[in-house]
């Protein structure tokens, strides 16, 4: 009895181990614990052997039951891990919620400076971001060869004919080369000759590109650029045009500033700063000063407006343009402008 118990155990554990798929398994488990098995024939036989073997015959098959029976499992669980057993749908079980996404950082800025502009009569312009040199440069005053254009480390479209119609990367005769857009300038002379008499109010926002990278520079980056042109407009305009941008998007506390600066295409030229939020002001690791720089602006300058064919006689206009980027770093204190764009979606997900 002994060793016919131990190998109907070793033959059965076989067969179970290696079955195929839950069909073979459930065949298996009635061929050897079903009510004809040769495990049950065997317990019909116990009566028959003598007194004293008939409780040990017992244990020995019902052990040999349970151990084939944790076999059995074991071999369902591995099935159904591997795919191999048909899958059951439990239709009690809660439905799987759909992620719901939104829009990245830079798109939901986008959305709101543009809301905030159009209430001040500023309407959304598209202007390209591979355009001439003449639009980038030379109609903002800044002349081939002069050293200013080195700031802006452009990108130039490579000299050969390309087959897109859309680009053509031979320089014109009037235009020059074309440009990856080191800045959303170049629409200022766009919107000009678009709409010829003033009042000019436009807003611009489009991709540009540098050979910059750090914590504060991405090679690729969004502006937003601004122009007001009509009569008598002021220095006192564009201050308060700033006021108003700052307290709206960034809160009522905010306060901004003008810090001479120099650029070719506005004068005078500004820089223009803004409270800091984490320390309102007063200094802080941040901000070191308390001010944090959002973008550059002035007075457009009368050459920029001729090459707009505008008489700088009876019009003056300011222009402004700030990078969307350091404007939401300034906003949610992002420490890298670097994360907008690493796409990692535990960072994303927070906004
Ligand atoms: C300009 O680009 C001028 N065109 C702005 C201007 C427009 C002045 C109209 C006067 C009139 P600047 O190079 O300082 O200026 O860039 C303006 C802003 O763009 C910076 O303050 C910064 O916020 C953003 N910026 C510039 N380079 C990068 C970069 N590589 N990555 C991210 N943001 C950038």
């Amino acid at each position: 009895m002994d060793n016919t118990i131990k190998n109907l155990l070793e033959q059965s554990k076989t067969k179970i181990e290696t079955a195929k798929d839950s069909v073979e398994l459930n065949n298996l488990y009635v061929e050897i614990l079903g009510k004809s098995s040769k495990i049950n024939n065997l317990t019909k036989t116990i009566p028959a052997l003598p007194q004293e073997e008939r409780a040990q015959a017992g244990q020995m098959i019902n052990a040999a039951k349970k151990e084939l029976e944790a076999i059995f499992q074991k071999t369902k669980q591995s099935l159904a891990a591997s795919h191999k057993l048909g899958k059951s749908i439990d239709v009690t079980a809660p439905g799987k919620k759909q992620e719901l996404g939104h829009l990245h950082l830079v798109s939901q800025a986008i959305e709101e400076i543009v809301d905030i502009f159009s209430k001040l009569g500023f309407s959304l312009q598209s202007y390209p971001e591979v355009d001439w040199d003449w639009y980038a440069f030379e109609a903002l005053n800044m002349p081939k060869g002069h050293p200013a254009r080195d700031d802006w480390e452009t990108f130039f479209i490579a000299s050969h004919r390309a087959t897109s119609s859309l680009i053509d990367s031979q320089p014109n005769p009037k235009l020059g080369r074309q440009v990856l857009t080191p800045h959303t300038s170049n629409g200022q002379v766009r919107e000009m000759e678009t709409v010829k008499t003033p009042p000019v109010r436009m807003i611009n926002i489009s991709r540009c590109y540098r050979r910059q990278i750090d914590v504060s520079h991405t090679p690729m980056f969004h502006q937003f650029e601004g122009l007001l042109v009509d009569k008598k407009v002021s220095i006192t305009d564009l201050k308060g045009t700033f006021d108003y941008f700052t307290k709206a998007f960034f809160g009522p506390n905010r306060v901004t500033r003008l810090r001479p600066h120099h650029f070719r295409f506005t004068e005078p030229s500004f820089e223009v700063d803004v409270t800091c939020g984490v320390c309102d002001g007063k200094g802080c690791r941040i901000c070191k000063e308390g001010w944090l720089e959002l973008g550059g602006s002035g007075m457009v300058h009368p050459k920029v407006l001729e090459a707009g064919r505008i008489d700088p006689k009876i019009y003056t206009g300011f222009a402004f343009g700030w990078g969307i980027e350091r404007t939401i770093a300034m906003k949610t204190e992002l420490p890298d402008i670097r994360l907008l764009y690493q796409n990692d979606i535990r960072f994303l997900e927070q906004f």
